[in-house]
């Protein structure tokens, strides 16, 4: 292993854990131009740096805003290696379509989870915001994905989630798909009563139980 490739994914990484936005789109464009695969240099770079930022924030060393800002720089960093990656390239863990529910137009959090997904080898499906059931539906139709993804906000649209677990129920499909949710105003409890499968209170643990399924999906 070279070590000007290590010295680049180190940088990579380093750029993530310090929200460097300038420095990740040199590192970036470095990595490409010193040959490393877009992929690898998203999951042996970026990712680390993220999976770094996780942790941090678990210990309670890091706190929102550094997740947020670690999600804007990740972004960036995206930006310029997206078009490199080659079809193929990534081995998918598995689909999730993801919206935040009707009625509700806050998407920071929802985003924060899209890009740790993604970053974590999940093929992202991302309605936006004010998604109604039937959208949901007819996603799960088009897409046929492994998880359904909602966040919510507010206490007056977190009840719009039980209508969508109510409407894939209707048309056959609620047991195709594990379902989480997420959002501040929700709990474990609120979860369980709408028959959720997961919820999580932050998005680096929404995406290890996104990744526990798809473990668990490989096994079977
Ligand atoms: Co609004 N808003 N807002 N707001 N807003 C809150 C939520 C509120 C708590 C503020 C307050 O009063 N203290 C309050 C809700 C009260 C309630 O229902 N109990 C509120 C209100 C009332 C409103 C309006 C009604 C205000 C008005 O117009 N009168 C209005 C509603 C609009 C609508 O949606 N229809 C409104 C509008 C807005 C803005 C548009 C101005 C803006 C949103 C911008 C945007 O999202 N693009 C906004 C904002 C920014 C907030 C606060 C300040 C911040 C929310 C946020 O982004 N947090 C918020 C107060 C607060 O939360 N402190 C507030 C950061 C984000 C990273 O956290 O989204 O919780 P969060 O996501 C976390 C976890 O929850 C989890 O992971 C994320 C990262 O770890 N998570 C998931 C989230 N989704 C997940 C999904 C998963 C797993 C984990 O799996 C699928």
């Amino acid at each position: 292993m070279s070590s000007k490739r290590e010295e680049i994914l180190a940088r990579l990484r380093d750029c993530i854990v310090n929200f460097d936005i300038d420095g990740i789109k040199d590192a970036a464009r470095e990595a490409i131009e010193a040959g490393i695969p877009a992929y690898e240099a998203i999951m042996e770079g970026m990712a680390k740096g993220m999976d770094i930022v996780g942790r941090k924030y678990e210990e309670g060393e890091y706190f929102l805003a550094e997740l947020i800002m670690a999600g804007e720089t990740m972004k960036e960093g995206m930006k310029i290696l997206e078009p490199y990656l080659k079809a193929g390239d990534i081995p998918k863990l598995g689909r999730v379509v993801i919206g935040t529910v009707e009625g509700d137009l806050h998407d920071i959090g929802k985003n924060i989870v899209v890009t740790l997904l993604s970053a974590s080898g999940f093929d992202v499906i991302d309605l936006g915001v004010d998604v109604t059931a039937d959208k949901f539906v007819e996603a799960v139709k088009q897409y046929k994905p492994d998880i359904v993804g909602m966040s919510a906000l507010l206490t007056t649209t977190m009840v719009n989630m039980k209508k969508v677990i109510e409407a894939l129920k209707e048309a056959g499909l609620r047991d195709s798909v594990k379902i989480i949710v997420g959002g501040a105003p929700l709990t474990e409890e609120f979860a369980k009563e709408i028959g959720a499968d997961g919820y999580a209170p932050d998005a680096v643990l929404g995406v290890e139980i996104c990744k526990k399924w798809a473990s668990t999906a490989r096994k079977k």
